[in-house]
């Protein structure tokens, strides 16, 4: 059964947070799997991981600060190691320089800034004996899944992942958002769902505790059953999404600058410009955009992550009121444009600036007054305002119905 919460629709931006053991070696979060690292290597980070300067007090601030309204954190990426203290194995931060717990600080940093609090939690664990081979590699790696799949306790491994999501869903108070994850392609190996379907993981069970434990959560859809929200990752859909041919609610999730961990030598940032295109993108189609940050290993963001943040916020705070609580319009805006629609006030996202007047089809006889959103000024419409003739507003051949805008010279 679907639950819709009103919170994260009218959300519609919120921050994914990548951080874990791969923060140190700074070079994708995947890094365990993409050089085949083994538990031997991987765990001199283990050893290492000592975030110093870790406050989620400023994560929470500069979510807030870029107009985000919730706030994801990997309890536990495919490495397998826990950011919270887990009765269940060792390989938790506990046991790392860092000393402690980092889930608990990090949801009542949340909390304390009005932020909803969001878990990502993989379904598949590389450190895991029933999820490696031979202890070693992850498993994904190797062609050969009898081999593979000889002496793997699913069971138990079923026993350890509802386990741990008892634990996070229990320990911490409400929670509000659970992502899910595994990954791995249609036709990549099949080697872990061994004939039996992707429910290794008894995707029912685990869902229907989750719904037990916190009740108005929602869930994203990678149990491979329907889940609250789809997760488009990594693009942005063409349209509304379709569930039964109705739309639901979706969350596009978006690095910045396409590795999830922190990735020290990528500079290939998006700028600001496109992240908020895609923001508004996602938000015209009836979506939400998580962005995500990868800390450092020391715990903070890194300065370009920042730099991103702060120009959102920028953005948001004079626009938001096109983003929050907005949605599809029925009317189909102009090429280079996107409509956002909130109640009967539209929204104009002009992706390009153009000189000076911009047509919109159908809406002529339909809009009562126009202004600029930044600065509340009013902009002309061609047919309904008594002021357009006086102002030079004679646009030329276009479809009956369209209405003229004009626009000042240089985009705001
Ligand atoms: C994927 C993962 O494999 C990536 O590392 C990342 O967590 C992304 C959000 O989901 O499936």
């Amino acid at each position: 059964m679907i639950h819709h919460a009103p919170w994260f629709e009218e959300a519609r931006l919120g921050m994914f947070v990548h951080w874990g053991l791969y923060a140190l070696p700074a070079r994708h979060e995947w890094v365990m799997n993409l050089e085949e690292l083994n538990a031997e290597y991987y765990s001199r980070y283990f050893r290492r991981f000592d975030p110093d300067l870790y406050d989620p007090r400023e994560w929470a601030r500069a979510a807030k600060d870029a107009g985000m309204k919730y706030v994801v954190l990997t309890t536990k990426h495919h490495d397998g190691f826990c950011l919270w203290d887990s009765a269940l194995t060792d390989y938790k931060s506990r046991n790392t320089p860092a000393g402690r717990d980092l889930v608990r600080p990090y949801v009542d940093a949340l909390r304390a800034e009005g932020l909803k609090v969001g878990f990502y939690h993989s379904l598949i664990d590389w450190h895991h004996p029933d999820f490696t081979i031979d202890g070693a590699h992850p498993q994904r790696n190797s062609p050969d899944v009898a081999a593979m799949n000889a002496g793997r306790d699913m069971a138990r491994y079923r026993d350890y992942l509802h386990g741990q999501v008892r634990e996070l869903l229990t320990d911490y108070g409400q929670i509000d958002y659970l992502f899910f994850d595994f990954s791995y392609s249609e036709d990549g190996p099949e080697e872990f769902w061994d004939g039996k379907g992707r429910k290794e993981w008894d995707s029912e069970a685990l869902l229907a505790m989750v719904r037990e434990l916190q009740p108005g959560i929602v869930v994203n859809d990678r149990l491979e059953i329907p889940g609250d929200f789809i997760t488009p990752e990594q693009y942005q859909p063409a349209g509304p999404m379709l569930a039964d041919n109705k739309p639901v609610a979706w969350e596009a999730c978006q690095t910045l600058n396409g590795s999830w961990g922190y990735d020290r030598d990528n500079f290939n940032f998006k700028s600001v410009d496109l992240l908020i295109r895609m923001l508004v993108d996602g938000v015209s189609k009836g979506g939400n955009l998580l962005l995500n940050v990868g800390p450092t290993g020391r715990g903070n963001f890194d300065p370009r992550a920042s730099e991103a943040l702060r120009g959102i916020g920028a953005w948001m705070q004079l626009h938001g009121r096109s983003i929050y609580g907005a949605g599809p319009s029925a009317f189909t805006p102009p090429a280079d444009a996107r409509y956002t629609q909130r109640g009967n006030r539209l929204y104009v996202h002009l992706f390009a600036w153009p000189f000076q007047f911009v047509h919109l089809p159908g809406l002529e006889g339909k809009v009562e007054y126009a202004q600029l959103l930044n600065d509340a000024s009013e902009v002309f419409l061609q047919r309904n305002d008594p002021q357009a003739q006086a102002h030079n507003m004679q646009p030329g051949a276009q479809p009956a119905g369209t209405l003229t805008v004009k626009l000042p010279v240089q985009r705001p």
